[in-house]
């Protein structure tokens, strides 16, 4: 059974990813990283923020190219992608708005917009496959869901990479392969029944909810409901959707979800690594040796700053 380190989100942050690699037992030769039995999987979101984007993707890359880590693709590396990419109808996938610009600028700055180590970034994000299905573990950066793969299938090569065509198929708002993306990488959302809306941390009014699709106890919208951080009174305690429950008995990982605390696992087949290591919190991952049930015990952990 081949045993594979799964890291969660690390936007930036190079040097706590050495360590963490460090403390794995991975160790750099000829400028990679490696180990002698096991292998690293990246849950996706390398950049987007944090001091450190070039230093990361220079770490991580050399890994996947020489087969000591594979790797998913996260809502961060599709959105470079879409920013870089022309529409072919005169604006780009992801269009150049002063909003999707300054959400962008710290990785355009330390990259060099329009350098030839952000056309090499780029051109990388798009060998990343959006899931991983190996031998008895999933990874993918939100969201493992059999229907939304599905939907994907005409965008996608064997290995899971989006196709030239596919890429623009994805942007295709109200598309079913657009909505599929979005619940893969982002996440999936349900409105909430008529009549009922909440105000989100920052004021704005909102219909849809994002879900604990890992949590098969979360059967309404109150229980169900990600990120409402004290607010889940305003939710009703009618029935959420679960198409979104994950039931497979193959454990799945992810990250994306900034999840406070001391890292542990969520529910024993499915569980993020993302604890918020650009923000306050730590880079995590989960060491998996071919468990059918993941185990807190498995979990490691570095802080942003060496100590
Ligand atoms: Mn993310």
């Amino acid at each position: 059974m081949a045993g594979y380190d799964v890291i969660g989100d690390i936007h930036g942050h190079a040097d706590a990813l050495q360590r963490l690699l460090g403390a794995m037992g991975y160790e750099r030769r000829d400028g990679v990283y490696r180990h002698p039995t096991r292998t690293v999987v990246f849950a996706g979101d390398f950049i987007d923020r944090g001091p450190q984007q070039r230093e990361v993707l220079s770490v991580a890359r050399p890994m996947v190219e020489m087969g000591s880590a594979q790797a998913v693709m996260g809502n961060h590396e599709f959105n470079a992608i879409a920013w870089a990419t022309a529409d072919g109808k005169g604006s780009h996938l992801r269009p150049r708005t002063p909003k999707n610009n300054h959400q962008h600028s710290v990785f355009l700055e330390q990259v060099g917009a329009g350098s030839s180590a952000h056309a090499e970034a780029v051109a990388w994000f798009m060998t990343l496959p959006l899931w991983l299905d190996l031998n008895g573990l999933r990874v993918v950066h939100a969201c493992w869901h059999q229907a939304s793969r599905k939907a994907l299938a005409g965008c996608v090569d064997a290995q899971a990479r989006l196709t030239e065509q596919g890429l623009h198929e994805v942007h295709d708002r109200g598309s079913a392969a657009y909505q599929a993306a979005e619940v893969l990488l982002k996440g999936p959302e349900a409105r909430l029944p008529e009549g009922h809306t909440f105000h989100d941390k920052d004021g704005h009014l909102r219909y849809d909810v994002r879900l604990r699709w890992w949590d098969p106890s979360a059967i309404t919208f109150r229980s169900a409901a990600l990120g409402m951080e004290g607010r889940e009174a305003d939710l009703p305690m009618s029935p959420v959707p679960t198409a979104f429950h994950y039931a497979d008995e193959t454990p799945v990982l992810f990250g994306h979800y900034w999840m406070s605390g001391e890292p542990r696992i969520l529910s024993p087949r499915a569980s993020c690594l993302d604890f918020s290591v650009a923000r306050d919190g730590v880079l995590a991952a989960y060491r998996w040796s071919g468990e059918a049930e993941l185990q807190s015990e498995n979990l490691m952990w570095v802080q942003p700053e060496a100590p």
